[in-house]
C-alpha cells in the first residue's frame, strides 16, 4: 500500500469508526463510553468477517470437499478482536486511526471478555485446531456448548482460592450470531414402544421431554486469508417459554419452572479438568450437543445430496474429542435408523466410517463411566442401542476373534452396570489416537491393549500443537518483528522455516536484540505483577514459570517444596549467592479438589515467607498470579526463561503449555513425559533440562504397590526439614499443611514428589549455572524458538487431515 492509499484507508476507517460509535451508543463520539468504543470496533470487524464468512460457505458448497466436524464439550477460544484485526491485515491502520482519534487501542481491546468455555489444555487445543484449519483453508467446524457461565473467575483471598461466577455474557458478546431458524429438538426421558410395521421393527418414542437447541455461530477467521469457518455452540431453551395452563390456574412458579429446567442444561461449564464427575446434568449436556449437532449435520447433508446418505462417510467426518461426545456413536445410529429408516447394518457402516476418536488422558479418575440406570432413565432409546452395539461386538469377539470370557469382559462397553465411554468411542470409531508419542504408546500397550490386538489398524498418534499466531505472532510482537526482519515472514504460515534462525546463533548483534526483547517482555510481566500482587520483582532475575491447572500429577508441589528448600539453603548460608530467581505460578484448582486448593495455599504461604524476608536479599521471589486464563497466558509465555513441565512421567498425555513457552524461547525444565519427549528430541539434549523417573520406572513402582517415601525421607536431611516446616508453624500458627505432609509420608506419595526431589534440585542448580553463561543461554533459547515448527497446530491439523480424516 503506498503512502496516500494508507492515508486514505486510515481516514476511511476513522470516519466509519466515529459513525459506528455513535450508532451503538446513541451519543456523540466524544461522549461515548470505553465500552461503546469496544462495541463499535467489534461490530466493524464483524461486518468485515461477515462477508468473507458467507463467501467461504458458498465456496465449500460449490467445491465439495470432505468436511470435518469437531465435537468437543470445551472450546477455550480466548479473546478474538485482536486476532481478527491481525488476521485481516489491518492492525496498522486500525491502531493509527484510533490513536489519531485520541483513543487507546490496547485499553479498548481490554474491554473484551475472555470466554472461559473450557478448563485448560483440552479446550484450548480445540481452539488452536480451529484457527489452524481456517488458516490452512480447510472445511472444519466446531460443535460445542454455549455455556451461560464459563469457568469460574479465581480470586486469591488470604492466600486461598475463592471462586466467583463467570458471567461472560453480561454485556452481550459481539462475535456470535444466534440462528433460531436452525434450532432442533433434543429429547430426554420418556418411553419406547416398538411394533412391526410392514414386517419392519419400528420404534416409537413417547412422553419424552423436548428441549429446544438453539445454535450460536462464532466466526473462525484464517490468518491472512479469506477463509472463515464456524464454531457452533448450542444453547438449551424451553420449547415453549411458558406453561399457560399452570399460569391460568395461578401456579406461577410451575408456569416458568420448565423454562429454568431447560436452560439449566447449558448454564454452566463443569469446572473439572481431567476428572470425571458423574452428574446427571453433565450427561444431559453431553447428549444435548451431540444430538443437536448431528441432527443439523445430517439434515444439511441431505439437502445437498439428494436426500441420499450412502456417501455420507466419504464426505463427512465426525471427530469425537475425548469421551464427552462419545454418544455420537449411538445417536448417529438412532438418527439413521429411527429417523432415516436405514437398516442396522447400513447405519452401522456409515457410523463407524464417519467417526474418529482422540483420547486425551490415561488418568483412571478421568475415564467416564455412566451408570446404566442413569442412561436408561434419561436416554432410553440410546441405551437400547448401546446394549445392542455391545451385544453384537461381544459376539464378534467370541466368534470371529475367538477370545475367552475374561478377555471379552475387559473389552465390553457395558461393565459392572456402567457404560465405559472410552470403550464405546473405540468400538464406534474407525480411528483412535493419542496426543503425543508416549501417550499413544501407553494407549496401545495399556489402556486399550485388548483393542489394539484386534484392531491394530485403527490406532494412530498425532502429537498436539498450538497456534503460533496467538502464542507468538500476536502476543510477542517484539520477537515477531525481529524474526520478520531476519528471515522474512514465511515462517508465520510455515513454522518449520524458523530453523533458519539458527544462522544467528553466533551473531552478537542479533543476540543483543533478542535479549532486549525478552527483557522488555519481562518488564511487561513485572508491571502486571506489581499491579496485582503485593510484590516487586526484578526483571533481570530468572523468570521460572509454572502455569497450568493445579493438579497433583502436574506436581506444582515439587516446585513449591524445592523453593522452600532453596530458601532454607540461603538462610543457612548467608554468604551464598545465586542468580536471582522469580518463581511464578498461576492456575485454577477445581472447586471440589481440596488437595489442589491446599497446594495453592502452600504456594501463597511460601510466597509470603520468602518475599518478606530481607535476609535473603531479594535473591528469590515467589508470585502466584490469580485467575489464569488465555489472556493472562499471552502476557506470561513471552516473558519466561524457564518452562516448568514437571509432571510425574506417564501422567501428562501431552501438555501444550510446554509448546507455548518453547515458541517464546523459554527452556524446558521437565520430566520425560508427554510432548516433553518430543521437545527434547527436536531441540537436542543440550537445549533442555530433564530430570526424574522415566514412565517405565513409575509404572514399575506402581505395579509393585508404589515406592517407600519414608525411606527417602529418612535418608535426606533437607527433605526432613521441609516436611517438618509443613507442620511446625513455620507459616504461622494457622498455616499447617497436614494433608500435604500426610499424603507424602503416610500415604506413600503417589506422584513421586519426594522420589524425584533430588533429581529436580540438581536440575535447578544446573539451570542456575547455565544462566550465568549468556552466550550459551542465548543459543539454548534461540534453539527452542527455531525448532518449534513441529509444535505448530498447523502441523498437527495436517497430520489429522492426512492420516485420520483422510481429507487431503
Ligand atoms: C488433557 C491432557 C493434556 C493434553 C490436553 C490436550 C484432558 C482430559 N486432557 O496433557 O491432560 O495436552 O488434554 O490434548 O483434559
Amino acid at each position: 500500500m503506498n503512502k496516500s492509499e494508507r492515508f486514505e484507508a486510515i481516514e476511511t476507517f476513522k470516519n466509519a469508526y466515529i459513525q459506528k460509535i455513535e450508532e451503538v451508543s446513541g451519543e456523540c463520539f466524544s461522549e461515548a463510553s470505553l465500552f461503546n468504543q469496544y462495541e463499535a470496533l467489534a461490530e466493524i470487524i464483524m461486518e468485515k468477517n461477515g462477508s468473507l464468512w458467507a463467501k467461504t460457505s458458498k465456496q465449500y458448497d460449490e467445491i465439495p470437499h470432505k468436511r470435518v466436524y469437531l465435537f468437543s464439550i470445551e472450546f477455550l477460544i480466548g479473546r478474538l478482536l485482536k486476532a481478527f484485526i491481525n488476521s485481516l491485515e489491518i492492525e496498522d491502520i486500525v491502531k493509527t486511526a484510533i490513536s489519531e482519534l485520541g483513543l487507546d487501542y490496547e485499553t479498548i481491546l481490554n474491554k473484551e471478555a475472555d470466554p472461559g468455555l473450557g478448563n485448560g489444555g483440552l479446550g484450548r487445543l480445540m481452539a488452536c485446531f480451529l484457527e489452524s484449519s481456517a488458516t490452512l483453508g480447510l472445511p472444519f467446524h466446531g460443535n460445542g456448548i454455549h455455556y451461560q457461565h464459563g469457568l469460574f473467575e479465581q480470586k486469591i483471598i488470604n492466600g486461598e482460592q475463592v471462586e466467583v461466577a463467570d458471567n461472560w455474557l453480561r454485556h452481550g458478546y459481539p462475535f456470535e450470531i444466534r440462528k433460531p431458524n436452525e434450532s432442533v429438538i433434543v429429547k430426554f426421558y420418556g418411553d419406547i414402544h416398538y411394533d412391526k410395521i410392514d414386517g419392519v421393527l419400528t420404534f416409537f418414542y413417547e412422553n419424552y421431554e423436548p428441549i429446544l437447541a438453539v445454535p450460536y455461530d462464532i466466526p473462525i477467521k484464517g490468518y491472512h486469508n479469506k477463509t472463515v469457518n464456524s464454531l457452533r455452540l448450542w444453547s438449551a431453551e424451553p420449547v415453549e417459554d411458558f406453561d399457560l395452563p399452570s399460569f391460568n390456574q395461578g401456579q406461577f412458579m410451575d408456569a416458568v419452572r420448565h423454562k429454568s429446567e431447560a436452560e439449566a442444561i447449558t448454564q454452566i461449564l463443569y469446572p473439572n479438568d481431567n476428572k470425571f464427575d458423574g452428574k446427571l446434568l453433565r450427561l444431559k449436556q453431553e447428549y444435548f450437543f451431540v444430538s443437536a449437532g448431528l441432527q443439523r449435520i445430517i439434515t444439511r447433508y441431505k439437502r445437498y445430496n439428494n436426500k441420499c446418505l450412502d456417501e455420507f462417510s466419504n464426505k463427512i467426518c465426525i471427530h469425537i474429542n475425548d469421551t464427552h461426545p462419545a454418544l455420537c456413536g449411538p445417536e448417529m445410529m438412532r438418527i439413521l435408523m429411527d429417523d432415516e429408516g436405514l437398516s442396522w447394518m447400513d447405519a452401522w457402516r456409515i457410523t463407524v466410517n464417519s467417526l474418529t476418536f482422540t483420547n486425551h488422558t490415561v488418568l483412571p479418575e478421568a475415564l467416564e463411566k455412566w451408570p446404566v440406570d442413569m442412561l436408561k432413565l434419561l436416554l432410553p432409546r440410546i441405551y437400547m442401542i448401546i446394549e445392542e452395539i455391545n451385544r453384537q461386538f461381544l459376539d464378534k469377539l467370541r466368534i470371529k476373534y475367538g477370545l475367552n470370557e475374561s478377555e471379552i469382559a475387559a473389552l465390553a462397553i457395558i461393565q459392572d452396570e456402567q457404560i465405559n465411554m472410552a470403550n464405546l468411542a473405540v468400538v464406534c470409531s474407525h480411528s483412535v489416537n493419542g496426543v503425543a508419542a508416549l501417550h499413544s504408546k501407553i494407549l496401545r500397550e495399556e489402556t486399550f491393549r485388548g483393542y489394539y490386538q484386534i484392531f491394530p489398524e485403527r490406532f494412530n498418534s498425532v502429537t498436539n500443537g498450538v497456534t503460533p499466531r496467538r502464542f507468538l505472532i500476536n502476543s510477542n510482537t517484539g520477537l515477531r518483528d525481529l524474526i520478520d526482519a531476519s528471515i522474512g515472514t514465511e515462517w508465520q504460515s510455515d513454522l518449520f522455516a524458523l530453523e533458519e534462525l539458527m544462522k544467528y546463533a553466533e551473531d552478537a548483534s542479533f543476540m543483543e536484540k533478542y535479549d532486549q526483547i525478552k527483557l522488555t517482555n519481562k518488564i511487561h510481566l513485572a508491571d502486571y505483577i506489581k499491579k496485582h500482587n503485593p510484590v516487586t520483582v526484578n526483571p533481570n532475575s530468572i523468570f521460572d514459570i509454572q502455569v497450568k491447572r493445579i493438579h497433583e500429577y502436574k506436581r506444582q508441589l515439587l516446585n513449591a517444596l524445592h523453593i522452600l528448600d532453596l530458601y532454607n539453603h540461603l538462610k543457612e548460608n548467608p554468604q551464598m549467592e545465586i542468580v536471582p530467581h522469580t518463581f511464578i505460578f498461576a492456575g485454577k484448582a477445581a472447586p471440589g479438589y481440596y488437595f489442589a486448593k491446599e497446594i495453592i495455599r502452600l504456594i501463597n504461604a511460601i510466597a509470603d515467607l520468602v518475599n518478606n524476608d530481607a535476609s535473603i536479599k531479594d535473591q528469590i521471589k515467589v508470585v502466584f498470579l490469580a485467575n489464569f486464563n488465555v489472556t493472562l497466558g499471552e502476557i506470561i509465555y513471552p516473558a519466561a526463561n524457564i518452562s516448568e513441565q514437571i509432571s510425574t512421567a506417564g501422567k501428562e498425555a501431552s501438555g501444550t503449555g510446554n509448546m507455548k513457552f518453547m515458541m517464546n524461547g523459554a527452556i524446558t525444565l521437565g520430566t520425560m513425559d508427554g510432548a516433553n519427549i518430543e521437545i527434547h528430541e527436536a531441540v537436542g539434549d543440550e537445549n533442555i533440562v530433564t530430570f526424574g523417573l522415566s514412565s517405565d520406572e513409575v509404572a514399575s513402582f506402581e505395579k509393585s504397590g508404589g515406592y517407600r517415601s519414608f525411606e527417602v525421607f529418612e535418608n535426606n536431611a533437607r527433605i526432613q526439614k521441609i516436611m517438618q516446616q509443613l507442620i511446625d508453624g513455620t507459616f504461622g500458627n494457622f498455616s499447617h499443611f497436614q494433608s500435604i505432609y500426610d499424603s507424602l509420608l503416610l500415604y506413600n506419595d503417589s506422584y513421586f514428589v519426594l522420589k524425584d526431589f533430588d533429581s529436580y534440585a540438581n536440575a535447578q542448580r544446573h539451570i542456575n549455572d547455565l544462566y550465568q553463561c549468556p552466550d550459551q543461554w542465548f543459543r539454548m533459547s534461540l534453539s527452542n524458538v527455531a525448532y518449534s515448527g513441529l509444535f505448530s497446530s498447523d502441523r498437527a491439523i495436517l497430520d489429522y487431515q492426512k492420516n485420520i480424516w483422510k481429507t487431503l
